[in-house]
């Protein structure tokens, strides 16, 4: 975008003037930075509403992202970069005399996700943008966020999250999109006519932000639904207060839990009421535009974001039935054309099913329409091939329906997130669904945005690379590869190091004022950041840590590497082992730190409140990435990939992505460890493995799983307890105590190499020129030209968008 920096500083001033009648220099960080991110948006407002219009005159293939959580991250600084003006709002700033660091800071981060489930969701909406797809996201405007983790006497509390306190500056609320969403009733059909009685009437208002593209390629639309009393209900004194209370409820916060579910009345009515909302909205703009219904595949893709948006095929199905009065087996073509699921866990405790009942009385109609499907999927396929397969696949299983099979059936494509977790869809978890069907099953592996990971994230660095290879790779991410030729480039390697070691200043500076621990900029920072869960573990780090504590104590003089360990992780709040491992981690932590015979060698921090924001000044800082889940469990993992985009060597078992940051960088630039997933199966299916009797006979292990129940560390009598039961009471279900021995040897080893500065850096620049393959945009290219046959807009060359101020 072309502006100066005099007409910006005068565009702020002014909107700050008339936002708030008072001068910018007055103003809280917040007023400036709401100020701020206004203006920003007005900026993009006029291309934003032409690119709508544009899209639909032209007849351009629309992509609609359906996905439960979007986690954003903070806008400015992002929307800044792909405006091309970040670094004249920066200095700007500056000549006004704010500080610009303080205006990001009080950007309140949007948490209206969990993890990498809604983090990919955004990083894909940044590279659609980037790309010029026409790709938009359907989501819930959820009021509360995740929950904000305090760390109090070492354990998790849990805060609300009121993100939208100070508003959201980015956002658009359009009402005048607003669509009727019915809840329960009786509905019985009159002839093919559905009638309804007694509903609960619930309004989606449509909020929409803009996802503004890299160099303005263009800017799409993430639209989220917010619950409100119908109007007329309302004009008319008709809505009591419990109806007020009942439909607040429905998007005031989002479910906390990651990669898990339970079956709550509220999460199937959050997700029937924002697939209703964006599927209502889809079909009344193509009829808006005469458009055919029949032509719907060819006009629009709809991408099914794990199994909670699955009631996108009914609910697609319900319109093009009762309203569009198609025949079923019409209606039904175009809803396998339309639609695309992606499946993002292979973990038993994830799949979402729904008591029948349940689904029945809150969306009666859908419901019909659900068993329609059922009962004409097992006549159609029972004969082709028999009964078994048919009943193990049928959305409808006793009592209880499958979302993930309703998915599948109700798709044409399929597919997993890395390389292995697809493979294992396929064979394993889904392979009766891939016998049936095997065209619909592909592999997708996952991406990031290597603009907000890298470009804002970590500026030095990206200065550094295209100091060395020009900036053709800022929008070709492979030719990264070019760095390679720097592998034995002291300079470079010096400068990488530099670079290193500023961001760990930074973090250690973060960490001194929230923590209150001096850590050593000097040691090793060993980065394990993600959600808590026990398949990650966590607690195989921990009892790693506690290893080297005993083996400090036992040879203080010995020559160690120092190391500083660095956590972050919220724990679901009802996930009693995962909140335990946090307090045991704290105790641990207040103990090595105290402990003079581990000063400036062994340092142990939690960073309260891990989340998209943190990630960016985390990442940059981390020289090994923690990626250490039992092997089959991570489907992808996404943290891997940010990591080694910034120099960060892998410490990784081959599961998820991990595979395939093996495949690129080779066993000698990352640390492989653990069992194979194949050796995993092999434990399982004989029942192999008993925990006991390796702890028994490991005096090793011994001693460390020990010290959580001994009294080593005081305060952890029972959550201690509560690991100690699950290693050896419950038969270490992950596996920890048997990966334990390869995982301390490759610790050794990257410790050792640390010594060798210039192996490591050299190991650091070949991780980082291997990770172009990694980059959304070429994740979101593979989607768009395998699955939703999507096309972008031809690119403009010029780059230059001027606007109206
Ligand atoms: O491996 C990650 C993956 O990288 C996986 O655990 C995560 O999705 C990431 C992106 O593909 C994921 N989250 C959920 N399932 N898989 C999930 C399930 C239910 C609720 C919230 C999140």
């Amino acid at each position: 975008m072309n502006i100066s920096k005099e007409q910006f500083k005068d565009d702020y001033q002014k909107a700050f003037t008339n936002m708030y009648a008072s001068t910018l220099e007055g103003g809280s960080s917040t007023q400036q930075y709401t100020a701020l991110g206004t203006l920003l948006r007005s900026y993009v407002a006029e291309y934003w509403r032409d690119e709508r219009e544009r899209y639909i005159k032209e007849g351009q293939k629309q992509v609609f992202y359906f996905s439960i959580e979007f986690l954003p991250g903070k806008f400015l600084e992002n929307n800044a970069n792909n405006m091309d003006i970040l670094d004249i709002v920066e200095e700007g700033c500056k000549e006004l005399g704010l500080d610009f660091d303080e205006i990001t800071a009080a950007e309140a981060e949007p948490a209206i996700g969990n993890g990498g489930l809604g983090r990919l969701a955004s990083c894909y909406m940044d590279a659609g943008a980037s790309l010029g797809y026409p790709l938009h996201g359907n989501g819930i405007r959820y009021r509360h966020g995740l929950f904000r983790q305090k760390i109090v006497d070492g354990y998790q509390a849990e805060l609300p999250d009121n993100w939208l306190r100070h508003r959201n500056a980015w956002e658009v609320r359009d009402h005048k999109s607003s669509v009727l969403v019915r809840f329960g009733g009786n509905v019985y059909l009159d002839g093919f006519h559905p009638v309804y009685e007694d509903t609960d009437d619930v309004v989606a208002v449509a909020y929409d932000i803009p996802m503004i593209g890299y160099h303005l390629s263009t800017v799409n639309t993430m639209r989220l639904w917010s619950a409100e009393v119908p109007p007329e209900e309302e004009e008319e004194g008709l809505a009591s207060k419990e109806k007020y209370e009942a439909v607040d409820e429905i998007t005031e916060f989002l479910y906390p839990d990651d990669s898990s579910y339970e079956g709550k009345l509220l999460r199937l009515k959050q997700e029937y009421f924002f697939v209703s909302a964006g599927i209502q909205t889809i079909m009344k703009s193509f009829k808006r535009y005469q458009i055919s219904p029949k032509d719907l595949s060819e006009k629009i893709a709809i991408h099914i974001n794990d199994t909670h948006p699955a009631l996108a095929i009914p609910e697609l199905m319900r319109i093009l039935l009762d309203e569009e009065k198609l025949t079923w087996d019409q209606a039904w073509e175009i809803t396998i054309n339309t639609c695309a699921y992606t499946n993002h866990t292979v973990l038993r405790e994830a799949m979402e099913t729904w008591r029948c009942d349940m689904v029945k009385k809150l969306i009666p109609r859908i419901y019909m329409i659900i068993e329609e499907i059922d009962r004409r999927y097992v006549e159609q396929n029972k004969p082709i091939y028999g009964d078994e397969l048919v009943q193990s696949t049928r959305p409808i299983q006793d009592d209880y329906l499958h979302m993930a099979h309703l998915a599948i059936i109700g798709s044409h494509s399929v597919n997993g997130v890395a390389g292995l977790h697809s493979k294992i869809l396929s064979e394993d978890v889904l392979r009766d669904f891939s016998e049936m069907t095997p065209h619909k099953f592909n592999n997708k592996t996952n991406g990031i945005s290597q603009r907000r990971y890298l470009h804002v994230a970590n500026p030095e660095l990206r200065e550094l690379i295209s100091e060395c290879i020009g900036e053709d790779w800022l929008t070709n991410p492979a030719s990264m590869k070019v760095l390679l030729a720097y592998q034995n480039d002291q300079s470079v390697l010096s400068k990488l190091a530099d670079i290193k070691h500023q961001n760990k200043e930074k973090l250690a500076q973060y960490i001194k004022e929230n923590n209150g621990i001096e850590v050593n900029t000097d040691a090793i920072f060993d980065v394990l950041i993600k959600r808590l869960h026990a398949y990650k573990r966590q607690h195989l780090q921990l009892l790693h840590i506690i290893h080297l504590y005993f083996y400090l104590k036992d040879n203080p003089q010995a020559d160690f590497q120092p190391r500083v360990f660095i956590f972050g992780a919220k724990a679901a709040p009802s996930y009693v082992f995962a909140k335990d491992v946090i307090k045991v981690i704290n105790e641990v932590a207040e103990t090595i730190n105290n402990d003079p015979d581990c000063k400036d060698k062994l340092q142990v921090v939690f960073i309260e409140n891990y989340g998209a924001a943190l990630a960016e000044l985390i990442i940059p800082a981390a020289e090994i990435s923690e990626q250490i889940s039992l092997a089959g469990k991570e489907a992808s993992g996404t943290g891997n990939m940010k990591m080694m985009l910034n120099g960060a060597l892998t410490m990784g078992t081959l599961d998820g992505a991990n595979v395939e940051i093996n495949s690129f960088v080779g066993d000698e630039n990352m640390f492989v460890f653990g069992l194979r997933k194949e050796e995993v199966d092999r434990y399982n299916e004989r029942a192999s493995y008993n925990s006991k009797d390796l702890y028994k006979s490991d005096a090793k292990i011994k001693r460390v799983v020990d010290s959580l129940v001994d009294g080593t560390f005081p305060r952890i009598q029972i959550e201690g307890q509560t690991i100690y039961d699950h290693l050896i009471t419950h038969n270490d279900e992950y596996y920890a105590l048997k990966d334990f021995h390869s995982f301390v040897e490759a610790q050794e080893k990257a410790a050792k190499l640390y010594k060798n500065k210039d192996e490591w850096n050299k190991k650091s620049l070949i991780n980082i020129a291997n990770s172009g393959p990694f980059s959304a945009d070429y994740a979101v290219q593979r989607y768009a030209s395998e699955i939703w046959i999507a096309q972008p807009k031809a690119m403009r060359t010029d780059k230059s968008i001027v606007t109206s101020h």
